[in-house]
C-alpha cells in the first residue's frame, strides 16, 4: 500500500445506453478482458470493477448494468444499484454513441443525473465511425440538455483520445490511498455491491450519530456448509468508536438484526440464491486513515 502524499484515488461510474461501448472502453483501459462484451444489449448484468493503477493515481471503474426504465423487480433493483453508484463516485462518465441521435434512453439517464453533485463527463464514443461535422452536431444536441463538466470524444475500440480522457479523470480524483495492489485489475463485482447494500441499510436505520464513515468488509462468500443452495456471506461492519458499535448493534441486537434482514433480502435478489448473512461489528479506531486497514476492507481478493 502506497503512503505517498499527493497520491490520488477514486471511483468512476460508466453509464450509458446499451451498446455504446462501455465494456469496450473498460477493457481497453484495463488491458484485459474483464467485462463481457457483445453486440447484444444487457450483456453486462452486474457491476464490474476495473482498476487502473498509474504512477500517481488509482482509478476504480464501475461498468453499470444498462440503465433503462425498469420492466420488472430485478430491473428496479439494478436501477437502484446504478443510482447509488452515481452518488458514491468521484466522476460519472456518461457514454453515448457518436452515430446515434439523442434518444429516450439518453434522456432518462440525464434525468437521473439531474441534481447529482458528481461531475459528469459526456463521452462521445465511436468517433471512428463519424465525420467531424457530425460530431459537432451531436455534441451540440447534448450540450443543451445538461451542464457537463467535460465533453470528450473517443474511440474506445481504436483508442483515439483515451489517454486524454484518463488524464482528465485523474485531475478530478481526490487525494486518497491506493486501494488495490498495482497488479490487480478487477474485483468480484458482487463483493462490492454486497458491502454497499449492507452499508446502505445501516445508514437508513441510524441517525446522525453514525457518520457516513462506517465501512463494510466482506470477509467471505461461500456455499453454506449444511444447507444446500444457500450462500453464506460473512461481513464485518467497521466503526470508529465503541459508542458507535453500541448504536449499530442496538438494544438486544435489534438494529443489527434489522440491518441483516433487510440486507439479506437484497443480497438474495442480487445473487439469485438463498443467503445466510452473518454480520459482525468491530471497532477499528481511525480506520479511514490507516491504509493497511483499507486493504483489508475487501479491496483485495
Ligand atoms: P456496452 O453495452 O455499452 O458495454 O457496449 P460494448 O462495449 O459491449 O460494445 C458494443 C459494440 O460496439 C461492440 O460490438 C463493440 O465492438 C462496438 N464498439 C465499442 N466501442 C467502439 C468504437 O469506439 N468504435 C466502433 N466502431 N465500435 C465500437
Ligand atoms: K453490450
Ligand atoms: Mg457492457
Amino acid at each position: 500500500m502506497q503512503e505517498n502524499k499527493g497520491y490520488k484515488s477514486g471511483f468512476v461510474s460508466i453509464v450509458g445506453r446499451p451498446n455504446v461501448g462501455k465494456s469496450t472502453f473498460l477493457n481497453r483501459v484495463i488491458g484485459q478482458k474483464i467485462a463481457i462484451m457483445s453486440d447484444k444489449p444487457q450483456t453486462t448484468r452486474n457491476k464490474v470493477q476495473g482498476v487502473l493503477t498509474q504512477q500517481n493515481s488509482q482509478t476504480i471503474f464501475i461498468d453499470t448494468p444498462g440503465i433503462h426504465k425498469p420492466k420488472h423487480k430485478l430491473g428496479e433493483f439494478m436501477l437502484k444499484t446504478s443510482r447509488n453508484a452515481l452518488r458514491e463516485v468521484d466522476v460519472i462518465m456518461f457514454m453515448v454513441n457518436a452515430e446515434q441521435a439523442i434518444g429516450k434512453g439518453d434522456e432518462f439517464i440525464i434525468e437521473l443525473l439531474q441534481g447529482n453533485k458528481t461531475p459528469v463527463f459526456l463521452i462521445i464514443n465511436k468517433i471512428d465511425l463519424v465525420h467531424p461535422d457530425e460530431l459537432v452536431k451531436i455534441i451540440d444536441s447534448y450540450k443543451d440538455k445538461f451542464d457537463f463538466a467535460e465533453i470528450i470524444p473517443i474511440s474506445a475500440l481504436q483508442g483515439n483520445n483515451v489517454e486524454n480522457l484518463l488524464s482528465t479523470i485523474e485531475k478530478y480524483l481526490p487525494e486518497g490511498p491506493q486501494y488495490y495492489p498495482a497488479d490487480q485489475v478487477t474485483d468480484h463485482p458482487e463483493r462490492f455491491i454486497i458491502s454497499e447494500l449492507i452499508r446502505e441499510k445501516v445508514l437508513h436505520l441510524t441517525r446522525e450519530e453514525i457518520p457516513h464513515s462506517i465501512a463494510v468488509v466482506i470477509e467471505r462468500i461461500k456455499p453454506h456448509e449444511e444447507k444446500e443452495n444457500m450462500i453464506h456471506v460473512q461481513a464485518t461492519i467497521m466503526v470508529e468508536r465503541d459508542s458507535q458499535k453500541g448504536i449499530v448493534i442496538g438494544k438486544r441486537g435489534a438494529l443489527l438484526k434489522e440491518v441483516g434482514s433487510r440486507a439479506r433480502q437484497d443480497i438474495e435478489m442480487l445473487l439469485g440464491s438463498k443467503v445466510y448473512l452473518e454480520l459482525w461489528v468491530k471497532v477499528q479506531k481511525d480506520w479511514r486513515n490507516k491504509q493497511t486497514h483499507l486493504r483489508d476492507f475487501g479491496f483485495r481478493e
